[in-house]
């Protein structure tokens, strides 16, 4: 079982990187997964294969800078996420469901130890790893592209020493101020997600003059800081971070005026799968939120507007079906929303449910 520290490597609350490394096997391999994309040096390229020091290139080539739409399917191997919460959290499992969200579509698989759903606790550092590094190494010897959803340092250089090849940070650099460090000295790409603070008290943190420009602004920072600690601006994505610190409104604005946003200049992964403006958006009659796994429909939706609109990437849990509506998509042209189009506005804030985002 996985969150059983015991059972899978050294403990992490050595605070030395060796010790961290020591968590995996050091093999970054990369197998090139858009099939949208020219895949350099044919068939499987690695990401080591590139010039000394840069062994994210072949990542950077076919993922963060490739036209198509990528993504990235959700790997919970948490006992409390909002939706896929306690269904993966079995090695056999969690690897058994990252295999099937590649077969799927996945360009990448995003692996996460800690809830940050609002209102969840943190877990400490060793849980994290214990639960996330076995499964990456595993995946990753798969051939299965990995991203790993922290915000810790240490959690991130022991998922990259096992072959993670993306950081997916949801503090955007905030919440540990080495990610930048370790970031910068593996040179793989990062994404910055917007975010305010944790999730025991984000609720509390939605507060905005003009949730878009100021998502916009406290982004721009992020991206600067990161820049600032030595960071290539090759290796940056940005993300608006739906839910976290956003209310159902904010979110609907957020995705209303994503070209403001893709102003910045950099890739930009959207993340709204089943999240809990959803399930307000298509509550029934007596107001009940609609369940989480009855929210695919929206989730596509969402994801294909967001994808038409400029983003880079989408962040989902049901792989096949957004990968389905994204080959829709390109069929007939890979079409674009004018930009400028409606600001404010959707259907306003109705709660979600305790503890969904
Ligand atoms: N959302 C969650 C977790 N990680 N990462 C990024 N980059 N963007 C997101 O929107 C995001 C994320 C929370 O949702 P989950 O419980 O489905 O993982």
């Amino acid at each position: 079982m996985l969150g059983n520290s015991k059972a899978y490597g050294p403990p992490l609350n050595a605070t030395s990187r060796e010790e961290a490394a020591r968590f995996g096997p050091g093999d970054r391999s990369y197998t090139c997964s858009n099939p949208h994309v020219r895949c350099a040096s044919g068939g499987s390229p690695r990401a080591g294969g590139g010039r000394r020091g840069d062994r994210y290139r072949l990542v950077v080539t076919d993922l963060v800078r490739a036209p198509a739409p990528v993504v990235m399917g959700v790997l919970n191997v948490t006992p409390d996420s909002f939706s896929d919460g306690g269904r993966y959290a079995d090695l056999d499992a969690a690897v058994g469901h990252g295999v099937r969200l590649r077969a799927d579509g996945a360009h990448l698989v995003d692996v996460g130890g800690e809830s940050t759903r609002p209102g969840a606790d943190r877990v400490d550092a060793e849980t994290e790893a214990a639960r996330v590094v076995p499964v990456i190494r595993e995946l990753s010897a798969a051939g299965v592209p990995i991203s790993i959803d922290t915000s810790r340092a240490l959690v991130a250089e022991a998922a990259l020493a096992a072959g993670a090849v993306v950081v997916n940070d949801v503090s955007g650099g905030l919440a540990d101020p080495d990610m930048a460090r370790v970031v910068r000295d593996a040179g793989c790409p990062w994404v910055l997600m917007h975010w305010r603070g944790h999730s025991r008290g984000m609720r509390e943190l939605a507060t905005y003059t003009d949730v878009v420009a100021d998502v916009r602004a406290e982004l721009g920072r992020r991206v600067d800081e990161a820049l600032r600690a030595g960071v290539a601006a090759d290796r940056i994505i940005v993300d608006p971070g739906l839910g976290f610190a956003k209310t159902a409104a904010h979110n609907w604005q957020l995705s209303a005026r994503l070209p403001e946003l893709l102003d910045l200049g950099y890739p930009l992964l959207f993340g709204a799968s089943r999240k809990s403006y959803l399930g307000a958006l298509l509550a029934g009659p007596d107001g009940t939120p609609r369940p989480t796994a009855q929210r695919e429909a929206a989730t596509v939706a969402t994801s294909l507007l967001a994808v038409a609109a400029g983003a880079w990437g989408v962040r989902v849990h049901d792989v096949r079906a957004t990968a389905d509506a994204l080959a829709v998509w390109r069929a007939t042209g890979s079409p674009r929303l004018l930009t400028g189009v409606a600001a404010a506005g959707g259907p306003g804030p109705r709660p979600g449910r305790e503890g969904e985002r």
